[in-house]
């Protein structure tokens, strides 16, 4: 009976896992060196899928916001905005590095972004952008590097969990060691559906959560799915 009971469980888990699916972008590193760079830049990724952005370049300030194809260095409205993540170059940081998760609402529709930062140059200017579900013809992502390259200017952070087509359900983090963020958002992103920016619209003040860590309960589910993953990735195939 228990027996039983444990393999539903884990059928009903192996489903989920089955439709929604993480897919990883570094922010700030290309092939685990630091560059101006989102890797990889242009992602295909379904409903339900969460986009995990880890800001592992160091040393590091560097921001994931939400634009559109025409104008790759201004912050769409309604769109998603981590703030400025600042990770130190500091050879005794091992992490965690910080993250920014974003759950896709609607893989109809391209998702476009790039860095704000524009210190010591403007990052966006420096093809600093990328892409989730953009076309392969039309407004491909290549076409939008071009167009961010001849952007005239680059503007700051909104900062925000809610986007359009995509939300995060919480603020970027941990800030771990001399881990810093500048205006980023804070709160609680409503779960589903509107795509228009809600309660999780950070106050863009300056002030980051200092100590965002994840519960102990968070940590364990994790690494529960995780166990999962792995067992099942065998059988399934
Ligand atoms: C998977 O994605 C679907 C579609 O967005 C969503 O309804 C469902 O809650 C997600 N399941 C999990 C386990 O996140
Ligand atoms: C990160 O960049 C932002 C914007 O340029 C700046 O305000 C902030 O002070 C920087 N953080 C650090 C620790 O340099
Ligand atoms: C950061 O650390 C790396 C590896 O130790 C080193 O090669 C690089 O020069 C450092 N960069 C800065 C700006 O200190
Ligand atoms: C994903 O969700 C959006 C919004 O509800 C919907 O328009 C789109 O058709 C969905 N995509 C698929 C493949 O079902
Ligand atoms: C999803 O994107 C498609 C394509 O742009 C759009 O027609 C549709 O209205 C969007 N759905 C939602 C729920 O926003
Ligand atoms: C990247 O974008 C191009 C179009 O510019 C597209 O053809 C390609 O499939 C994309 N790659 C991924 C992994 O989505
Ligand atoms: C993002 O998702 C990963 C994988 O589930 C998790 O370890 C991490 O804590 C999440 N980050 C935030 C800021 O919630
Ligand atoms: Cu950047």
């Amino acid at each position: 009976m228990r027996f039983a009971t444990s393999i539903s469980a884990l059928a009903l888990a192996t489903v989920a896992l089955a439709q929604n699916s993480t897919v990883t972008i570094h922010v700030g590193s290309l092939n685990g060196k630091q560059a101006l760079a989102f890797d990889p830049p242009n992602v295909t990724a379904s409903n339900g899928t969460v986009v995990t952005f880890i800001f592992d370049g160091m040393p590091g300030n560097h921001t994931v916001a939400q634009s559109s194809f025409a104008k790759p260095c201004e912050p769409v409205q309604g769109g998603f905005d981590s703030g400025y993540i600042f990770v130190p170059n500091n050879t005794d940081f091992t992490g965690p590095f910080p993250t920014f998760n974003l759950t896709i609402e609607n893989d109809s529709k391209p998702i476009w972004f790039y860095c704000a930062q524009s210190k010591p140059m403007p990052h966006c200017l420096s093809g600093m952008v990328g892409s989730i579900n953009a076309p392969a013809s039309g407004n491909t992502f290549s076409s939008f590097v071009e167009v961010a390259k001849a952007a005239s200017s680059i503007a700051p952070p909104v900062p925000a969990l809610s986007g359009v087509g995509a939300f995060a359900t919480a603020a970027p983090g941990p800030f771990a060691g001399s881990v810093t963020g500048f205006a980023v958002p804070t709160g609680t992103a409503p779960a589903a559906g509107s795509g228009s920016s809600g309660s999780g619209t950070g106050s863009g003040s300056g002030a980051a959560p200092t100590n965002t860590k994840n519960s102990a309960g968070t940590v364990q589910l994790s690494g529960f799915v995780a166990f999962l993953a792995a067992a099942f990735g065998v059988v399934l195939v």
